[in-house]
């Protein structure tokens, strides 16, 4: 006997199995097409209004992202004096957005040159692109750049540079585990976790001084197994603002070096940490002096303010030219099918800048300018504080640098600054130095007064 087939209506539903039993439903459907003229052959088994009929019904709503839904809950506050301390985007003294003078220079070049055009870019990216951005973070003179040992490949910022090198390592290198500092930006673990990689964490930030734990950090490195990655932030770690220094550096790099690890350098702040483009890479081209093999993604979002341009890059240093373009060749496997190749205008906006001395010049004053002005920050806070008498050593904000000051603040004073003084950050107490300016120092030193004397 066949299986009893189930008819779906609208609001009916009937069960046939003999050729009796299919007129009847015939007719039971005719019946609703009159009474519900809506309800006829072409819409009867998809309600547009139902959710319950919907493939996606079982759904769960997710989570906004830690850092990017502080400013989805920042935007709805109709508070006029709210202030968004949670994404590392800079901003003016007045608290605006900034497009660079260099960039909007090279942007009105481009658009007053009628011979380029939109075409594709190669799968790599723009090539003077990616030879500008080796040279940036190795330096001009890199004997890996002039032995052609550098693979550099265009992506979709720091982010998406991450992923690529995630994906390819996961692919091509023996070792598939990737070693985070504890604590480290929020979206490392999801980017590494999905490019296949699993994820593990060294110890890196001593709550207790508020500085770096060295001890904790060669200890966890010394037991990782040979050939592990390890993902270094190239300088101003976030979210913490505590850097090793060189000397610290020099003894992290004999570790990794020592074990065969494989350095993974994100460098999203590149010029940001010290004011000085060549000062902020100098770790990374400690590694690359030794002659071994690493991974570094840059991002230009921050220290060219082309935050949603897009625009990064991804480099490899090996040991020889012909194992380069080799890994090149497998990168562009891991990057066509992910998203063909990479956009024009911004890697064009950067290379402009970076081939050009006079605009590369005026990019190093501005960059230094927002730098000082973070600088600056730092130290108003700190005497606001000061003034307030506000309980506890403070000096973690004039010490830390980058971006970011990691307060120290827990979540539930994160909550009640955002609920009474309108202050968005994230909840593990850090903020953006960028988002602050002169004239908000005072309410933000208000609200960490109260929440610290309230917690008393
Ligand atoms: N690495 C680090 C360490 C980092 O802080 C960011 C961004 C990125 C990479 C990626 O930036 P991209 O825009 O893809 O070039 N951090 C800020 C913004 C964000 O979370 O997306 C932040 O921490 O606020």
């Amino acid at each position: 006997m066949r299986p009893p087939v189930i008819l779906k209506t609208t609001s009916i539903s009937v069960t046939y199995s003999s050729p009796c039993d299919r007129r009847l439903s015939t007719l039971a459907r005719h019946f609703v097409s009159v009474c519900d003229p809506m309800a006829s052959e072409d819409n009867i088994s998809a309600s547009p209004t139902a959710a319950s009929d919907s493939v996606f019904n079982h759904l769960l709503r997710a989570p906004e992202d830690p850092i990017l839904g502080v400013t989805v809950a920042y935007n709805k506050d109709p508070s006029p004096v709210k202030l968004n301390l949670g994404v590392g985007a800079y901003r003016t003294e007045e608290g605006k957005p900034l497009v660079l003078n260099v960039v909007r220079k090279v942007e009105q070049q481009l658009i007053n040159d009628l011979s380029r055009n939109k075409e594709y870019l190669p799968i790599v990216g723009l090539a003077d692109f990616n030879k500008l951005s080796a040279k940036l973070i190795f330096g001009a003179d890199s004997p890996a750049i002039q032995e052609n040992r550098v693979t550099t490949v265009q992506c979709l910022s720091g982010t998406g540079s991450l992923r690529v090198g995630g994906e390819f390592l996961a692919k091509h290198y023996h070792q598939r585990t990737i070693y985070l500092p504890t604590p480290t930006w929020g979206n490392h673990p999801k980017v590494f976790n999905l490019a296949g990689l699993s994820v593990e964490t060294y110890r890196y930030y001593a709550p207790a001084t508020r500085g770096l734990d060295f001890q904790g950090f060669l200890e966890d490195l010394g037991s990782a197994p040979s050939g592990s990655i390890v993902l270094l932030h190239a300088c101003a770690h976030n979210p913490t603002g505590v850097d090793p220094t060189l000397e610290q550096w020099e003894q992290i790099r004999q570790l990794i070096r020592s074990k065969a690890l494989l350095p993974f350098f994100d460098s999203a702040y590149q010029g940001f940490a010290s004011g000085s483009l060549d000062a902020d890479a100098q770790p990374v081209r400690l590694f690359v002096a030794d002659g071994g093999e690493l991974l570094v993604a840059q991002s230009y979002a921050k220290n060219l303010g082309l935050y949603g341009e897009r625009v990064g890059a991804l480099s490899i240093v090996c040991k020889s030219a012909d194992v380069a373009s080799r890994v090149e060749s497998q990168l562009k496997l891991v990057i066509r099918p992910m998203y063909s190749n990479p956009p024009i205008h911004g890697a064009s906006i950067v290379a402009g800048i970076l081939k050009d001395g006079d605009l590369f010049n005026e990019w190093t004053i501005e960059l230094k300018a927002m730098a000082d002005r973070i600088i600056s920050m730092r130290q108003q806070l700190f005497d606001a504080l000061r003034s307030r008498e506000t309980p506890g050593d403070w000096s973690h904000i004039i010490k830390q640098i980058g971006m970011f000051t990691f307060t120290g603040l827990n979540a539930e004073q994160v909550s009640f600054m955002t609920n009474e003084y309108h202050i968005y950050m994230t909840s593990d107490g850090r903020i953006s130095m960028a988002g602050l300016s002169s004239k908000t120092v005072p309410h933000l030193a208000d609200a960490i007064h109260a929440a610290v004397t309230r917690a008393l």
